[in-house]
């Protein structure tokens, strides 16, 4: 893929962003990284919405053709995943041919939006910027339901983790790297992984035990220190 310049759109504090940055950082996949910080409303500036992503989101990816110019664009973090595995020449574990194999990994990824990123993602979101992003405060008892949800969703990747290595089996996968990049963002929750051991080790190998996946998190891990000084430990 030498004929073609990769560039993506995304914000270091978004789960989905990262995970798309960690697959080509971990595959040696050349890149052009153009940031859209969601925090400052780049994702609704017109240059982006009109020329990147009409659903005014991050990540999404251009890829632009060396000698023609033409453009292929896509968003969804689990359609560039899938994309990018497809693509490039990368190890099958990532994304395998063998259909069994293959729909666990679509499993996850279609389960992730409704779980672990509701849990998370959405937690954090409504909890600490979508008072800044939108202007909407959630009440107390909105924001109780997502420690229901998450003690859901984190037992049964516990479940998982106890059963197998990774999320989809013995191998790492673009399941691993997305489920991954969301629940290290639990850092803004001061999640306590006491009822979760399986879940820490394989969060703090995969993010801690691998130099490319701690750099890319360190600007995340900054910016939720200094959430954490300012509203404090949550109540979950
Ligand atoms: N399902 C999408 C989720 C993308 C998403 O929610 N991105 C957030 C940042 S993590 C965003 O751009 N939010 C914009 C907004 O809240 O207006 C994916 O996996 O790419």
């Amino acid at each position: 893929m030498d004929t073609v310049t990769l560039k993506i759109y995304g914000d270091y504090a978004s789960q989905p962003s990262r995970a798309v940055l960690a697959f080509c950082k971990l595959n040696n996949i050349p890149y052009d990284f153009q940031e859209v910080r969601v925090g400052k409303r780049e994702h609704m500036a017109d240059e982006y919405v009109q020329k990147v992503n009409p659903a005014m989101i991050v990540p999404a990816i251009i890829e632009v053709d060396k000698k023609t110019g033409e453009e292929f664009k896509l968003f969804e973090s689990h359609a560039i995943l899938r994309y990018l595995a497809r693509s490039r020449k990368v190890a099958d574990h990532w994304y395998p041919q063998d259909l069994d194999k293959r729909s666990q990994v679509d499993i996850y990824l279609d389960w992730h939006h409704t779980f672990l990123r509701q849990a998370i993602g959405f937690h954090i979101y409504k909890r600490f910027f979508a008072p800044i992003v939108h202007g909407i405060k959630s009440t107390d008892d909105e924001l109780k339901f997502y420690a229901v949800w998450m003690k859901r969703t984190l037992d049964l990747m516990e479940r998982r983790l106890t059963e197998n290595k990774y999320l989809c089996g013995d191998e790492i996968s673009i399941a691993d790297l997305s489920a991954v990049c969301e629940l290290i963002q639990g850092k803004f929750l001061n999640l306590d992984f006491a009822k979760w051991p399986k879940l820490k080790e394989w969060q703090d190998k995969l993010i801690y035990g691998n130099p490319d996946m701690h750099e890319l998190h360190k600007p995340m891990f900054k910016f939720a220190e200094l959430s954490m000084k300012k509203h404090g430990q949550p109540k979950l």
